[in-house]
Order: structure tokens, then sequence, then C-alpha cells
């Protein structure tokens, strides 16, 4: 295992420059993170030795993994770029292609976006629009084409403006949940699919969407089997860890990130066994529910764990919505296995949709599941839907006793000392 002196995120500017990136401007990034990682993540005592595998995947990210991008395009694959987890990847995977997330967490490309995009909305959508005008993200100037879709307006209508610089398809998801709804999506992937045929001059198959069915399947497994794991009291790994870890799902290959997670998980049980944990038992306990956290936005985990406490659930899309549900794939046609796939994704409780109260209920099981003692809600600034949800969740934790606290906050550093003022008399409450 290494020593943290030796990390170091990659550079590759000859690679760069076949991807028409700003190079000048991006050097500055890789130190930066190489500095971010080792205070939040290498400083850490007592880490699962596995972890050097998902450390490495940071160290790559903007080097192997793109030299493997390029790779898979070099042999005709289309490398698809997404925003949202109601893109159904086992299509993409099914056509044998490449999908890559590319919601933006990070600061340092919102001035960017500000210069086109108004400032009142969410930064995950500037941070990635910014990645993209700026040509300031490898992985973003490596995607042949995007595929956005209609769940907020700040997504949607960004789309629109994205399309000037990367094709831009859109899927439509619908915002309520009722049969015709059902029938309305449906045909929606089915268009999708067809889109990823087109693209690669190739049908997909009853057998080709079964097996990338499956490989999604065993993926979001492990990562159930992972997260069981991590909930154990005290918990073998850190929340931080856990948060890396369900970042890159969104952009290592799935088989080999699936093995990856299984070896984690194999150490973990012994960690179990040999009490080998990486908080002392009695540390405080939280769970963090609403807008998903795209790398390298450890902000929240840093505090929470920062102030002594542990964070043993993700409620969000780089969480448990990405994986809590799998697909039945049992002697299933190809119309059926469409509608199956439909059926799952339309379990996904975004708050784009009302009613959702499928989700307040989510969040009050997780909570009971993971043994946490309390929840903090965490919107990003300007998510209306998310915000507003806030309030039924806060009344349902009331009722049942959990204690709550919502938090909204952006990328800037500059609240970070309110936050920790509002995280550290949170942690006071609930162990009380
Ligand atoms: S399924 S959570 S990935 S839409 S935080 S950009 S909603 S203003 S991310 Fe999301 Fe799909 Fe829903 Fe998940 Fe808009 Fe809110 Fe920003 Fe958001």
């Amino acid at each position: 295992f290494y020593m943290s002196d030796n990390f170091q995120v990659k550079t590759n500017p000859d690679l760069w420059a076949t991807l028409d990136m700003d190079i000048d401007r991006f050097m500055n990034v890789p130190p930066m993170l190489t500095d971010a990682f080792k205070t939040i993540f290498l400083s850490q005592q007592n880490r699962p030795k596995m972890m050097a595998y998902f450390d490495d995947m940071v160290s790559n990210i903007f080097t192997g993994r793109i030299q493997e991008l390029v790779d898979a395009k070099g042999e005709g694959r289309p490398v698809i770029g997404t925003f949202c987890v109601y893109v159904p990847e086992e299509i993409i995977q099914a056509a044998n292609g490449v999908c890559i997330g590319l919601c933006g967490g990070s600061q340092g490309s919102i001035a960017d976006a500000e210069k086109i995009l108004p400032r009142n909305i969410c930064p995950m959508v500037k941070s990635a629009f910014g990645f993209k005008v700026g040509r300031l993200c490898p992985l973003f100037q490596a995607v042949d084409f995007v595929y956005g879709e209609t769940t907020c307006d700040a997504k949607k209508k960004t789309w629109e403006l994205l399309d000037h610089y990367v094709p831009t398809h859109v899927m439509e998801i619908p915002q309520m949940k009722r049969e015709r709804d059902k029938r309305l999506w449906i045909e929606e992937v089915k268009d999708f699919k067809q889109a990823i045929e087109e693209r690669v001059d190739k049908e997909i198959t009853e057998e080709d969407l079964k097996s990338g069915i499956e490989t999604l399947n065993r993926k979001r497994e492990a990562m159930q089997r992972l997260n069981n794991l991590r909930q154990h009291n005290p918990s073998p790994i850190s929340g931080r860890d856990m948060l890396l870890i369900q970042q890159i799902a969104f952009y290592d290959i799935p088989e080999r990130y699936t093995a990856k997670v299984h070896e984690l998980c194999d150490e973990l049980e012994k960690r179990i066994a040999d009490q080998s944990f990486a908080a002392a038992q009695g540390t405080p306990r939280v769970m963090v529910s609403g807008t998903p956290m795209a790398l390298p936005n450890w902000k929240l985990h840093n505090l929470i764990e920062g102030a002594g406490a542990i964070v043993v659930n993700e409620e969000s899309c780089i969480g448990t919505r990405y994986y809590k549900d799998t697909i039945d794939t049992g002697g299933a046609s190809m119309d059926q296995m469409l509608e199956k796939l439909t059926e799952r994704y339309m379990k996904i409780d975004c708050s784009c949709f009302t009613p959702n109260d499928d989700r307040i209920d989510q969040v009050i099981k997780e909570s009971r599941d993971s043994g946490a003692e309390g929840i903090i809600d965490y919107c990003l600034q300007f998510c209306h839907t998310y915000n507003i949800e806030a309030v039924k969740l806060r009344e349902a934790c009331a009722k049942e006793g959990i204690p709550f606290m919502a938090i909204e906050t952006d990328y800037s550093p500059e609240d970070v000392g309110q936050l920790q003022t509002r995280v550290e008399a949170f942690l006071e409450q609930i162990q009380e």
C-alpha cells in the first residue's frame, strides 16, 4: 500500500491536445485535485487496503481512463455523456457503448458558465456547462454526444444551449407516474434504444439487452452489498470513501468496477470480523439525503466527518437511488424487457416528480436500515424540487422522532464556517 506522498493526479498534455482542451488553464487542475484528495482522503487513518484501486481511478481520471475512452472510440464504440440516472445505461451497455456521468461538482468551472447562464441556477448544472464551454474537462471532451433529460427546469433549458457545443439529445421524463405516463415513458425508452442503434448502425438483440441488463444488475448488486457492509456499527469504511466509490461508479468500466467493489466487500467482511473499523464505537452516525454530489464535491462529507461523526448512507442519485433497484430479466422478450426496464426506472424517486411520497418513505426506511441517528438533507442552491420536498421530509422525520436538519449550499468555500457551526450543533443534538 503506497504512502500518501506518492499520490498524484496524472497529467498528459499530448492526449489532451487531441481533445481540444484549454490545456494552459487545465494544467492547474491536477495539482489542485491532488492536494484536495490528499487532505480529504489520504489523511484518514486505517483505510481499507482496497481503496488503493479507487485512489488509482482518481489518479488516472484525466489520463488512463481518458485513454480508455479514446481507445473505445477507436473501436467504433459510442461514448455517451449523461447527467441523470433516468437515462437507461442498460441500453448503452447493450450496444457495447460507454456511459459517462458528466455532472459537475467543481467551483472551478462556475465562472465560465456564468458568462452565459444566469447566476441563480443550480451549481451542478453550471459546473457541467462551464466545463464544456471552458474546455476544462477531458471526460466531457472525450464523449461523442450527450443525452440530457427533462427533469428539472435548469437542466432541460440548459440542454438547448449545450447543443451549441456538443450534440445534445434530450429524453423526455414525465413528471407523474400514472399509467399514461408509463406508456409515454416506454415510448421514450424505445426511441432512446433506436437512437443508439442508429448511432452504432446495428440492432440491439434480445441477447444484447439481456446481457446489458445483467451487467448493470451485477453492478448495482455489488453496490448494495457494499452499502450494507458499510452500515455495520461501527462502520468498517468512512463516509468519504463511500462517497468517492459511488462517484467513481459514474466513470469506471462496469465489469471492472463490480469486481473491485466485491473485492472491497470481502475485505470489509474481514475487517468487521477483525473489529477493524473506520470510526470508534459510539461515533455519531449521520445519513445524508437529497441532491447528488458529483465529483469532486466532497464538501459536506468532509465537514461532517471532520466534526467527528461518520456518514452511514447517501439517499442520493450518487448513492442508493442509483442502485437500490435492479431488473428481473427471467424469460422476457424484447418488449417485456423494455417494459421491466421502464418499471425499474419509474421506481427512482426523484423530487422532480409529483406526488413523490415514495421518497419520503424510502428516506425513513434508509435512515432505520443504516442505523443513522439523524438526517442531514443536502440541497444544492436553487434546486426548487428538493428544497420544497425537504418540508415534507422534515414533517415525516418529526413524526418518526428522527433528528433532521436541512442545508442549502453551493460549491463555494464561503459558507464552510457557517455550515460547520450548524453541523456541530446538530451532532450535539443527536448525541443528547
Ligand atoms: S433523478 S436528482 S440525477 S434529476 S440538483 S440539476 S434536480 S436543480 S440532479 Fe438529478 Fe436525475 Fe433527479 Fe437524480 Fe436540477 Fe436539482 Fe440541480 Fe438536480
